[in-house]
């Protein structure tokens, strides 16, 4: 994957992996995992967007840990101000369908590889969603963790012209650095 362009981190973040972390007092994009394990996936999410500058916020909340919490978060979430859930979950990956389940708020579903089956156990359950309650699926772990971002900062640009202009500049950085990369020998 390609890195993040320095430049593009305007608050100066370092990654400081904190399983609740609030970057406004109203986030529009919760990120929300099943375990603390699963950081070291959605930890690429939220960095993607804090170098966009999209309030959100990151917490665990599990499906079969704290069902109840989970129905909370899904039935708060658009009254609180989200307008775009990222879930990510290992192996059975109930999170994304049961968020989806309880809110209009759109899920993206991330697998996390956290079992022997290397996250293709979440994949299949995320990306089976049975017909009538959505979850937008993204690639197994930080590829689609960072994806997951990218899409939900294209999905609020539809409504912000001046995040549209950072998501094109962050996609003409990405170019960019591709035409300047070189091969050894
Ligand atoms: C899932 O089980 C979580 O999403 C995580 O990927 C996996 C393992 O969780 P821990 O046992 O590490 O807490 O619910």
């Amino acid at each position: 994957m390609l890195s993040i362009p320095r430049w593009l981190f305007s608050f100066g973040c370092s990654l400081v992996p904190r399983i609740i972390m609030l970057m406004s007092e109203q986030p529009l994009v919760g990120v929300v995992m099943g375990s603390k394990s699963d950081y070291e996936t959605l930890s690429a999410a939220v960095e993607i967007l804090r170098a966009l500058g999209i309030p959100h916020e990151a917490r665990v909340v599990s499906a079969h840990r704290t069902p109840d919490l989970l129905y909370s978060y899904a039935e708060t979430a658009r009254a609180r101000g989200l307008r775009v859930i990222i879930a990510g979950a290992g192996g059975a990956a109930h999170l994304p369908g049961m968020l989806a389940a309880k809110t209009l708020v759109p899920v993206l579903g991330v697998p996390v590889a956290a079992t022997q089956l290397n996250g293709l156990d979440a994949l299949l359950s995320i990306v089976q969603m049975p017909k009538g309650v959505p979850v937008g699926t993204l690639a197994i772990g930080k590829a689609g963790a960072a994806n997951a971002a990218l899409l939900a900062a294209e999905m609020l640009a539809t409504t912000d012209e001046v995040l549209y202009q950072r998501l094109a500049a962050w996609r003409a950085a990405t170019t960019q650095e591709v035409m300047e990369q070189e091969l050894p020998g």
